[in-house]
């Protein structure tokens, strides 16, 4: 996309509503590869260049909260060499953006089961949120070892073990208890989610908290997807009406 054309997206953008919290699964990396005839490896590393054009845009736009899907559950049954790679990528990432995202005042934050990641990983994305508590602006948040089944479950074993230990009554549990037992529960829930390389599911990520989500679908894979496709996207919904079960206002 051409500079003037950009200028002019972020123009419209910055005239209508930004959604506050955009979600994006990061999928089609391997097949992007493939289609090149790379390694899936190289598939990984592009799409992490995707990830840093992506957070820049987002940070210039002034959304509050991102939220990155980059490893699932289920990315356990993967060949072990893909998943020992797909491990190195934090520390890798963090080593080089660290400091820009700092500048840029981000706050790092994880959600899913953190504690099976390898020690080396987990001591990288510890030393990023650590370091990052403090600053007040956008919140980029990466689903790691994150399944929406299993988030839901894990509220579900701690709301069943405070009702047990008397210390919840039945009729409390309510929408809003169970949101503040979620990973998510300091997070607003996402106003779009954006899911690239033509796949049209939510594939068990935050089952919960996109009940009333825009989706946003494109057959691009994730290592091709610009600024110009986010902020296409953007502009997408921004044109939408979202009625929450309501009527129009
Ligand atoms: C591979 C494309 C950054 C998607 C992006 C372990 C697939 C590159 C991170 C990252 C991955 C995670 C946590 C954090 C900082 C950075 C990352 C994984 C895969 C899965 F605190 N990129 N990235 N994590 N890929």
């Amino acid at each position: 996309m051409s500079k003037g054309k950009e200028e002019e997206s972020l123009n419209i953008i910055r005239g209508g509503e930004i959604p506050s919290h955009v979600a994006i699964i990061m999928d089609g990396n391997g097949r992007w590869a493939r289609k090149r005839g790379l390694p899936r490896i190289a598939g990984h590393k592009a799409g992490m260049d995707t990830l840093r054009e992506i957070i820049s845009c987002a940070h210039e736009i002034g959304i509050k909260v991102m939220t990155f899907f980059a490893f699932s559950t289920e990315n356990w049954k993967r060949p072990s060499w893909e998943v020992r790679f797909l491990m190195t990528l934090p520390e890798e990432y963090l080593q080089k953006d660290l400091p820009s995202l700092m500048e840029k005042n981000v706050v790092i934050k994880a959600i899913g089961d953190l504690n099976r990641l390898p020690k080396r990983t987990l001591r990288a994305v510890n030393h990023a949120l650590q370091s990052t508590k403090n600053n007040t602006g956008m919140i980029v948040n990466f689903a790691l070892n994150y399944g929406g089944r299993a988030e839901i479950v894990d509220a579900v074993r701690h709301i069943a073990g405070e009702v047990a230990g008397g210390e919840l009554a039945l009729d409390e549990i309510n929408e809003q208890l169970f949101a503040d037992h979620l990973y998510t529960r300091d997070i607003p829930d996402p106003d779009l989610l954006i899911r690239p390389s033509g796949e049209l599911r939510i594939s068990n990520f935050l089952l919960w908290q996109t009940a009333y989500t825009e989706l946003w679908f494109t057959e691009t894979f994730w290592p091709e997807f610009k600024r110009e496709h986010f902020l296409q996207a953007i502009m997408d919904y921004q044109k939408r009406e979202r009625r929450f079960g309501g009527i129009k206002k």
